[in-house]
């Protein structure tokens, strides 16, 4: 049977990891040879003449060891370098026939295997996992009816509205060219002097100044496909579609200090929490959720459904929820399989086709294009993580690392010599048709007055933020132009920010010593050399809705406390009773717990009993954890007088966290925790565990941050 007539999920067998199978190498009980098969006797020495005499040439074994890791760095992306990949599966819950002909998402008995990409977008690959950034959320579908993939990020607009600027944009982000600083940050100069340049850029820095920039783990972010595509049926009709992706464990983020720290802590926090999370069957969950608008609809709306700086509130058009995505699979190996990866949204199956955004046409030709230099040639699709679950079949020939052999004499269409084959598909075959609209026009180069509005829907998303979630804003602009060395780029930034919100523009305005001011009407970005600026003034368009509350992250808590990292501060004499009851209520949640205590080695109960430490007071830090507790008993005497334990519960207050105590513990809390409050939001000192796991679903108690501590 050819594998495309094989149901995705037959006898419970994932289809692609069963394909992948056929690839891995497992050298268990195995000698070591060569490239080329021939077994090695010696790979410690190079081949001379004499012990100490030079080496010869013609050592092939040395010479392909050598040349083989000389050539094991392929280009990393010019965005996106640094990443983080799983393999999962998609179960539909509701069939999409009305809408869509694309089969996995007509058939609730189908589950379709995924592969799923998380990265940052500055960043080189080595680079950090928690700067302040956008995060990619590129999701490859492996359907019956070959590969769909949606390549989205964790905001629902970008940055830029017309794909001719984005190699610019690109260039202003990336460290700056003559001394290649900063790396994975976009505070300094050539950033901000290119955004305050580009008001269209405004809804996603606003987005990008939020918490939603600083997640606190790759599992706790929404992920959106931003562009607005079609969704084609069976009769030919087709409807606008957005895509949402919505964790089920929550949307969450990191205070912006925690977010600094953890970068040094553990530069790798997110990828780390990924793996462990699914190494450990807490598996991350995300249901997949459409925006439909109707095709006589595309005009209602006061902004363009073709800008990709614009989203469709959930509160005009609701998300409606049609199946779940579950990571549940580590890879085997990240270069062959997260590195490999090719992702590109010109990569589409029949039910599913594109609009004429300029931001996503552009894209159907960077991708491909990218992967040539990348991947090194245009097999890349051949490559075992590329390769559609249907079998390919065409006449494509040749090209650097050929995997298939084609056989017989016919490699072009028409032909008779082969009877035809391989055949093209008819529509009711399954074969793609592109839809058919009707384009009627001048050719032109021009960015259309529909898309020049720039700050309503920025507007919209400050409003909807609720007092700390504003904070946050205010600070996080007034880091970033406060690293910026050219003052009219702040001055510019600030005027910028006056058009979205006066109390916002004051408010960092004061953080950097300048006066926002009242511009004339302010000019869209891109004008062409002879463009009239006057004909260039950005619009307002009054939106149905003053605020829209599903943007804000403080609308999005999860509902239980499912792989959150819980530290048990401890040490040696702690009372049994409250250390193992609050373990088991955790753990039974699906907390993480992990023990920590002043060194490494085991704790010693007050009766007796040993419990393994996972980690020091050395080599942890309350960064990692999302909540604190801290068992009474003996113990509680180490700890303080031990300063890094003071350090870490302050920490965590520091970063809002919840902190729990029982017992003699709260003596700790009070001494690390300057004019500790009682009762305090978030504190919990009577051991109520209840009380504690509801602290731990709210995640923060920002309103401390207006006390600071010092810490
Ligand atoms: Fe990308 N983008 N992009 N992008 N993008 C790439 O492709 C590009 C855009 C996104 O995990 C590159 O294979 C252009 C929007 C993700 O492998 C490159 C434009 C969105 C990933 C490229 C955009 C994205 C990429 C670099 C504007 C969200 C990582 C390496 C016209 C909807 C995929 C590669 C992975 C990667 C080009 C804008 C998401 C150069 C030209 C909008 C998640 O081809």
């Amino acid at each position: 049977m050819k594998v495309n007539e094989q149901e995705p999920f037959e006898n419970g067998a994932n289809p692609k990891l069963e394909q992948l199978g056929k690839y891995k190498v497992d050298d268990h009980g195995e000698f070591m040879t060569t490239d080329h098969g021939v077994k090695i006797n010696d790979d410690q020495n190079t081949l001379k003449v004499g012990e100490r005499g030079p080496s010869l040439l013609e050592d092939f074994i040395f010479r392909e060891k050598m040349t083989h890791f000389d050539h094991e760095r392929i280009p990393e992306r010019i965005v996106h370098a640094r990443g983080s990949g799983a393999h999962g599966e998609f179960q539909l819950y509701k069939s999409m026939a009305k809408y869509t002909k694309a089969k996995f998402l007509n058939d609730t008995g189908i589950k379709t295997p995924v592969f799923v990409r998380f990265s940052t977008v500055q960043g080189s690959r080595g680079s950090t996992d928690l700067p302040r950034d956008i995060r990619g959320f590129a999701v490859k579908f492996y359907t019956q009816e070959g590969n769909y993939d949606l390549v989205g990020n964790n905001t629902p607009v970008f940055f830029i509205q017309d794909a001719m600027k984005f190699p610019d944009l690109v260039h202003a982000v990336k460290p700056e060219p003559d001394n290649e600083i900063p790396q994975a940050a976009s505070a300094h100069d050539t950033f901000w002097d290119f955004i305050s340049l580009m008001p269209e850029a405004m809804h996603n820095i606003m987005w990008l100044m939020s918490d939603r920039a600083i997640p606190r783990t790759l599992r706790s972010m929404e992920g959106f496909g931003i562009h607005t595509f079609r969704f084609i049926n069976e009769e030919g009709e087709s409807h606008f579609v957005k895509f949402h992706w919505k964790p089920l464990q929550g949307v969450l983020g990191l205070a912006w200090d925690e977010a600094q720290r953890l970068a040094g802590k553990d530069t790798d926090y997110h990828r780390r929490d990924l793996w462990d999370a699914i190494d450990q069957g807490l598996y991350p969950e995300w249901e997949l959720g459409v925006q439909i608008v109707k095709q006589e609809d595309e005009h209602k709306f006061p902004f363009d459904l073709l800008d990709a700086t614009k989203m469709i509130p959930e509160e005009m058009v609701p998300v409606e929820i049609i199946g779940k995505m579950t990571l549940n699979r580590n890879p085997d190996n990240f270069f062959a399989e997260t590195e490999q990866v090719a992702f590109h949204p010109g990569h589409i199956v029949p039910g599913i086709d594109f609009t004429n955004d300029p931001l996503l046409q552009g894209r159907l030709f960077s991708y491909t294009d990218t992967q040539l230099s990348r991947l090194g040639g245009p097999n890349f699709h051949e490559i075992p993580i590329n390769r559609s679950i249907p079998d390919v079949t065409n006449n494509q020939r040749d090209g650097i690392h050929r995997m298939q052999i084609p056989k017989g004499k016919v490699s072009y269409h028409p032909n008779s010599m082969a009877q035809g084959c391989p055949f093209q598909a008819m529509m009711k075959e399954g074969g793609f048709t592109s839809f058919e609209e009707r384009v009627d026009s001048n050719k032109i180069r021009r960015r259309s007055k529909s898309f020049f509005d720039h700050f309503s829907q920025p507007k919209l998303f400050y409003n909807s933020m609720t007092i700390h979630e504003k904070r946050h804003i205010q600070n996080a602009f007034s880091f970033e132009l406060g690293k910026v060395q050219r003052v009219p780029i702040r001055q510019r930034m600030v005027d910028m920010l006056l058009e979205v919100d006066a109390d916002l523009a004051n408010m960092v305005g004061e953080h950097l010593g300048l006066v926002p001011r009242r511009l004339p009407q302010p000019i869209t970005g891109s004008i062409p050399a002879d463009g009239d600026p006057a004909e260039h003034h950005s619009i307002e368009v009054e939106l149905p809705i003053s605020e829209a509350p599903s943007v804000s992250m403080a609308n999005k808590l999860p509902t239980n406390i499912k792989a959150r990292r819980i530290a048990l501060l401890t040490a040696n004499g702690v009372n049994d009773d409250a250390f193992t009851k609050t373990q088991k209520v955790l753990c039974e949640l699906g907390a993480i717990v992990q023990i920590i205590a002043p060194r490494h080695g085991f704790v010693t109960t007050k009766k007796g009993d040993e419990y393994p430490v996972c980690d020091s007071l050395l080599t942890t830090d309350s960064v990692i954890f999302d909540a604190v507790y801290v068992a009474g008993g003996d113990s509680v005497k180490t700890l303080m007088e031990h300063a890094g334990a003071i350090h870490f519960i302050a920490e965590a207050y520091k970063h809002c966290k919840p902190i729990a105590a029982d017992d003699n513990g709260t003596e700790l809390l009070k001494k690390a925790i300057p004019g500790l409050k009682d009762p305090e939001d978030g504190i919990v000192t009577d051991g109520n565990l209840e009380q504690f796991v509801g602290d731990i679903i709210l995640h923060r108690f920002w309103d401390r941050e207006m006390n600071p501590i010092p810490a």
